[in-house]
Formats: C-alpha cells, structure tokens, sequence
C-alpha cells in the first residue's frame, strides 16, 4: 500500500488474484500484448455503456477550457462514422472512475517493470455494424507514433471493451511480437504520417517491414472477453478491421503512462516541432515545459 495526494493504492485479495503471472509478463515482454483476466465486473462493463449512451446525448462533467489542435470528438453531426472521443476520462466521472481503478494501473506497472502508472489519454470508441463503413478500418499503426513529445519508451494501452469483443465486430488485431521489430526508416517518414496513408499501402509496408526484421507477419485478431482488457506495448503495431456484426462495437482505449514518463521536445525533419493534444491544456513544470504528471489530465492511478 501506498499514498500519493492522499489517495491510497490498494487491492483486495480477489484483486492481487488478477494480477499478470510472471509468465504473463514474459509473455508481454515476447509478444507486445497481453490479455488481462476479468478485471471489470459486469456492473462495471454495464455502467460504461450506460455512461457512454448518456455522453453521446449530450451529459458532460466538465469539458475542456480549449479545445487542442487534434482533438478526436464525435458529434451527432458527424453521424454514422466511426466515433473516437478523446479525454473521456476527464469528462465524464462515472467513466473516468472506471478507468482509473488502481487494479488496471497494477497490471500495467506489472507488464512494464514500473512502480507507478498514470493515464496519459483515454478515447471512448464506437464503431457502427456498418460492413461498408470505410471509418471503421483502424490502419495499422503503433501508438508511440503519436507520442514523440514522450521521453518513455514503456508506455502501453490498455483496450477494453464493454462486452464480448470477437472478430467479427472488428475487434483490434495485434501484429505479434511486432514492439521489438527494428524500423526500415527510423524517422518521421514512416513514423508520422500514418494518418495521411491509405490502407493498401500501409499493409504493404508492414509486409516490408517484417522481411526487413526477417520474420513472419503474424495477425492476431484477439477475441476479448467481456470485463477482460487486452493490453500492448507502444510500439506494437496494431489496427483493426470492418464491423459485420449485429451490434455496435463499444469500448475504450486506455493510454498508459510509466512515472517516469514526461515531455521532450521533438523537431521533425524538415525542422517543424511536434505537439501533443494535452500541450495547450496541462499545467507547466518548473522548466516550463508540459507537464505530463499534470493530475487534473494524467492523474496517478497506481503506486507501489
Ligand atoms: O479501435 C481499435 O480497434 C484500435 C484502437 C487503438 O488503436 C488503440 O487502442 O490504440
Ligand atoms: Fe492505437
């Protein structure tokens, strides 16, 4: 047990029972992912689909006081597309309180050799049984990506989603054993741009680079039981296909952060500086820099 801001980290007996085996950690450490035991009751998986129906309505907590460069929020105006909503966490608490229990911030600092864990981002999800809808195909990608003005290299996420989560409703796809692959191009070239590219090349280019790395390409559509969470390193490539099912497919995407983690500057290489989301919104550190540990955005959910 320990303190920080007077909030005490503790897990019960039928918790500490859920935590990773050292096997399990191994086998993140191997694969770049890992599937989690039920660590949400079905209550829990309730209430975040509940809460999530009443945020698409319209229910906030609070909002944010600007809203940052590149922002993901759906609005109903945007209508049957795939729907991404940044900091959820931030602004609804019924949501936010879910994602902040200290078992999933255990189970992280477990797989990531770390003593404490904060959120870094959270973005509720949506994707519409729609077989044809184009937005739902997530690119391959890795969330280090996204993440340059991050000094860590152990950052991971946590998917979760609020129900049975198969192939068939476009669940995410881990690239096996992927974190550990060597990149063809280390710089921007590849790396920040995943957004501007289309699928067909993207699939080419992750065919590539596994030659490169001399191994064999390994699609891992990773059938999620509801309460279970499947978590992946940051440099895991990962994506997801079309919704063909009956129901929409509802979760969260839970960006993980290691204590040690904070703000680097980083320049592209035609000379322009990378932001991040959370840059015009955090609290300053005494160098003046973004404050990743800011607990108001990042708030520490676990510490051993
Ligand atoms: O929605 C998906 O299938 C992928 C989400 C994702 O990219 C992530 O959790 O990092
Ligand atoms: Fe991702």
């Amino acid at each position: 047990m320990s303190t920080t801001d007077q909030q005490v980290f503790v897990l019960t007996e039928e918790e500490l029972a859920l935590l990773p085996s050292e096997e399990d950690v191994h086998f993140y450490q191997e694969h770049g992912w890992y599937l989690s035991k039920k660590l949400l009751s079905d209550e829990e998986t309730a209430l975040l689909e509940k809460a999530s129906e009443d945020f698409y309505a319209g229910h906030r907590d609070r909002r944010l006081p600007v809203r940052p460069p590149k922002l993901a929020y759906w609005e109903p105006s945007a209508g049957g597309v795939q729907r991404h909503n940044d900091y959820i966490h931030y602004e609804d608490d019924r949501i936010g309180a879910i994602l902040r229990k200290p078992l999933i911030g255990a189970v992280a600092a477990l797989l990531t050799g770390t003593s404490s864990i904060r959120i870094f981002q959270s973005t509720l999800i949506y994707k519409p049984p729609a077989p044809e809808e184009r937005s739902n195909i997530v690119p391959w990608h890795f969330d280090r990506h996204y993440w340059a003005t991050c000094s860590s290299e152990r950052m991971l996420t946590a998917f979760i989603p609020f129900h049975d989560c198969t192939e068939e409703l476009g669940t995410i796809t881990m690239v096996d054993g992927s974190h550990r692959w060597k990149e063809t191009a280390e710089n921007d070239r590849t790396s920040l741009h995943f957004a501007e590219r289309d699928n067909s090349e993207l699939d080419v280019m992750l065919a590539e680079n596994a030659e490169f790395n001399g191994v064999e390409l390994k699609k891992l559509p990773i059938t999620i039981p509801r309460g279970h969470m499947n978590f992946h390193h940051c440099r895991t490539y990962h994506g997801s296909g079309a919704n063909v099912g009956e129901i929409p497919r509802r979760a969260i995407s839970l960006h993980l952060q290691d204590g040690e983690n904070q703000y680097r500057p980083f320049t592209r290489s035609d000379g322009s500086e990378v932001s991040y989301n959370h840059d015009v919104l955090v609290r300053r550190t005494a160098d003046g820099l973004p404050d990743y540990a800011d607990p108001a955005y990042c708030p520490t959910t676990w510490q051993s």
